[in-house]
C-alpha cells in the first residue's frame, strides 16, 4: 500500500467535503487498467464455475432459472475470501487506499460482495440503509463499489439520495416483525425520489456511499449484466456490534486492518477504553498467561 501521504492525494479535499455533506462519491475511471482487467478476469472465473451448478450455495447466489448455457448469477458472496485478486484489491490495492484516504487513517475491512445483476431482468435492490444490517460503534462505515463493466441508466445503476445519511435510520422490518432489509412503502412514499442520483459510469468507475445513505437500484432490463464489486470498511477504531445482523458472519478476513494498525481503542459513553489485543484469530490467553508468562 502507498504511504499515508500518497493516499491523501487520491482524492481532493473538495471531494472529501462533498462526501461529508452528501454521503457519497462518484469517481470516474478510478481503477487502473491492470487492476480492472484482473478483477474482470477473476469475476469471469466465477461465471464459469456457476455453469457447473444448478442451485445456490454459500459462494454463489443464483437466480431460479440459472443454467449452464444461460447463467444468471445474483451475487458472489465474500469475493475477498474466495480469490487472491479480490483480496489484494480490497486489502492492499486501490480500494484499501481509497478507504484509508476517505476515513483519514487505517481502516477496518468488514465484508465484500460482487452483485452481478444479470441482464434481462436482474433483480432490483429496494431502498434501504446498510447500517441496520451490521451496526457498528460509529457511523464511519462506508462501501466502495467498482463497476466491472460500463453501466448506463438501462442497467440498474446504484442510486443514492444525497444527504439522507444525516437523516432518520429506518425500520427495515415488516409490520409483522419479519426482517426484509428494505424501507417500508409508507416511508419510501415520504422520500423525494426525484432527488435520487443514479451513479452510472464506465468500467473502473467507483461509487462510495456511507452506511446511513438511502440507496438501491432498479432491475437491469438491458442485454448486459451489471457487475458491481462492493467492499465495506469502517475506521479502525470502529467495531461491528456482535450478534446483530451480518456481524460475525462476514468472512475469515473480516476485521483485517488496512493501511496501518489498530490502536484497540474504542470510546463508549464518552469514555475511552484501551482494549486488549485482537485474539479472534490466535485464541485468547488466560489472565494467568497474560500476567505471568512474559513473551
Ligand atoms: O447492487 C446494488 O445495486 C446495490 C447493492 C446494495 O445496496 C447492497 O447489496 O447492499
Amino acid at each position: 500500500m502507498q504511504s499515508q501521504r500518497a493516499q491523501s492525494n487520491l482524492i481532493s479535499s473538495a471531494q472529501l467535503e462533498s462526501y461529508e455533506a452528501d454521503g457519497y462519491l462518484h469517481l470516474d475511471r478510478f481503477v487502473g487498467d491492470a487492476a480492472l482487467s484482473a478483477l474482470q478476469t477473476a469475476a469471469d472465473e466465477f461465471v464459469e464455475i456457476s455453469k457447473h451448478m444448478t442451485e445456490s450455495d454459500k459462494v454463489l447466489d443464483l437466480e431460479p432459472d440459472h443454467s449452464a448455457t444461460a447463467p444468471r448469477i445474483r451475487r458472489l458472496n465474500s469475493p475477498v475470501d474466495r480469490h487472491e485478486v479480490f483480496r489484494h484489491f480490497a486489502l492492499e490495492g486501490e480500494a484499501a487506499e481509497l478507504a484509508c484516504a476517505i476515513l483519514g487513517g487505517p481502516a477496518r475491512y468488514h465484508h465484500s460482495k460482487l452483485n452481478y445483476k444479470w441482464s434481462d431482468g436482474g433483480e432490483e435492490v429496494k431502498w434501504h440503509q446498510d447500517i441496520q444490517f451490521w451496526p457498528h460503534t460509529d457511523f464511519s462505515p462506508l462501501t466502495i463499489g467498482v463497476y466491472l463493466d460500463d453501466v448506463d441508466n438501462s442497467m440498474g445503476p446504484m442510486g443514492v439520495l444525497p444527504g439522507s445519511h444525516k437523516g432518520q435510520l429506518y425500520d427495515q422490518y415488516e409490520s409483522n416483525g419479519n426482517w426484509v432489509g428494505s424501507m417500508r412503502a409508507t416511508d419510501v412514499a415520504n422520500l423525494d425520489l426525484d432527488q435520487m442520483v443514479w451513479l452510472t459510469g464506465c468500467a473502473g468507475s467507483v461509487t462510495v456511499h456511507n452506511c446511513c445513505m438511502i440507496h438501491g437500484s432498479v432491475p437491469n432490463d438491458s442485454t448486459k449484466p451489471r457487475p458491481l464489486l462492493l467492499q465495506t470498511y469502517s475506521r479502525a477504531d470502529s467495531y461491528p456490534i456482535a450478534h446483530i445482523g451480518a456481524n460475525g458472519v462476514t468472512g475469515a478476513l473480516s476485521g483485517a486492518v488496512v493501511g496501518g494498525t489498530s490502536q484497540q481503542c474504542v470510546t463508549v459513553e464518552g469514555r475511552q477504553i484501551l482494549g486488549a489485543p485482537d485474539w479472534s484469530r490466535s485464541g485468547a490467553p488466560t489472565i494467568f498467561g497474560s500476567q505471568h508468562d512474559k513473551g
